[in-house]
């Protein structure tokens, strides 16, 4: 049975997860209206691997006996001044997810909760490989610049991430 504590924070964590989603779900709408065909793809797939960790969460409720309870969603932004713009947008909200990973695991530590503490390991590996991907394309970004011919080569490279649904 999950400790009360526990399942709130994790109801709290769906609901980021899933605003994550729907955060980039506006980054690849926007990014289709300026041109940015493949950056539009790249946060397509970013919106399926949030809604895949939303989902993960939620089993993990159901799993443990808890009670998943879905809370409201608030509005994305929509407007962007740049590509790079976008992108340290990206860098900033998974830099904030971590911490809230990171204070999940604390929290499963306080209450002795081995079996969180071990589901939450998943998500801390996954969120140094999230900031780590973004890292990177802001790096190849601050090189090419926000426009250009060298923008329109690193979209194309963009265009080609696909999805793969995650394990534990
Ligand atoms: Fe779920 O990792 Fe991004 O937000």
């Amino acid at each position: 049975m999950l400790n009360k504590k526990i399942e709130d924070a994790l109801n709290e964590q769906i609901k980021k997860e899933t605003y994550s989603a729907y955060l980039y779900q506006s980054l690849s709408a926007h990014a289709t209206y300026i041109g940015l065909n493949g950056s539009a793809n790249w946060f397509q797939i970013q919106v399926q691997e949030e809604i895949s960790h939303a989902q993960k969460i939620y089993n993990y409720i159901n799993e443990r006996g808890g009670k998943v309870k879905l809370k409201a969603i608030e509005q994305p932004p929509f407007e962007f001044e740049n590509i790079t713009i976008m992108f340290e947008e990206t860098l900033k909200h998974e830099e904030f997810i971590t911490k809230s990973i990171n204070e999940l695991m604390d929290l499963a530590i306080a209450e002795k909760d081995h079996a969180s503490q071990i589901f939450l390991q998943w998500f801390i590996t996954e969120q140094v490989e999230e900031e780590d991907n973004v890292n990177e394309i802001l790096n190849s970004l601050k090189l090419i610049g926000d426009s250009g011919n060298g923008l329109r080569m690193f979209d194309k490279e963009l265009a080609t991430r696909v999805f793969v649904q995650p394990t534990v």
